[in-house]
């Protein structure tokens, strides 16, 4: 039993439809779901805006690198070719953390294994990643260089221009309830 919190992105072909995708993969695994928002690139590499979204997941039978493998292959049913480090993509699944229960709650588990780094190496600088997270997790905690922080505090630590590119959308990836699709 695992419980992941998966960071998906998007700056290709149609964003909103490839995310969607992600939701429907996961199927009755998914726990939560955050808003969708509009991302300034980060890293550097010049490229178009993303739309970003954070969801949370269980599965009784999955370890944390199953989540890896799951969002692998969702990134090749979206077409996603492996080019530039931190380039544009048609899909993006990252596993931000992922938890096993432990005394009626849920412990982070920490890997330093370069096929699964855990958590995310990079989620701490992420407004994108942070954002949305806190939506679903108000609470979310996050070790950094072995210090566990809170979300919220490393969000305020950023610089304003990196959570200022992080805008929140009307766009959605559930069905609202009562729709008919
Ligand atoms: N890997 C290790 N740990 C993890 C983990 N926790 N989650 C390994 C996912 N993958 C992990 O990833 C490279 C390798 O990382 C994989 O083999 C996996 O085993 P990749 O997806 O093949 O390559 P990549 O995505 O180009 O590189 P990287 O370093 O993963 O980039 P990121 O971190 O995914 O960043 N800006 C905005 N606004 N929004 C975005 O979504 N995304 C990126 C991509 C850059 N800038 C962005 C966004
Ligand atoms: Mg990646």
């Amino acid at each position: 039993m695992t419980r992941a919190v998966l960071s998906i992105g998007s700056n290709m072909g149609d964003r909103l439809e490839l995310l969607r995708g992600v939701v429907t993969g996961l199927g009755t695994r998914v726990r939560a779901v955050s808003p969708v928002y509009t991302t300034a690139p980060w890293g550097g590499v010049e490229q178009e805006d993303f739309l970003n979204a954070v969801l949370v997941a269980e599965d009784p039978g999955y370890r944390c690198r199953d989540w890896l493998r799951h969002g692998q292959r969702l990134e090749t049913a979206a077409g996603r070719e492996r080019a530039v480090r931190w380039g544009a993509r048609t899909l993006d699944v990252d596993i931000v953390s992922c938890a096993e229960p432990d005394a009626g709650g849920f412990r982070a588990l920490h890997s330093t294994d370069p096929e699964l780094t855990l958590p995310h190496p990079q989620a701490h600088n992420r407004a994108f990643v942070l954002i949305p997270w806190l939506d679903v997790e108000p609470d979310a905690t996050l070790a950094v260089e072995g210090t566990e922080r809170s979300a919220r505090e490393l969000l305020m630590e950023l610089d304003p221009a990196e959570r200022a590119g992080v805008r929140r959308t009307e766009l959605a990836l559930l069905p609202a309830a009562g729709t008919v699709r």
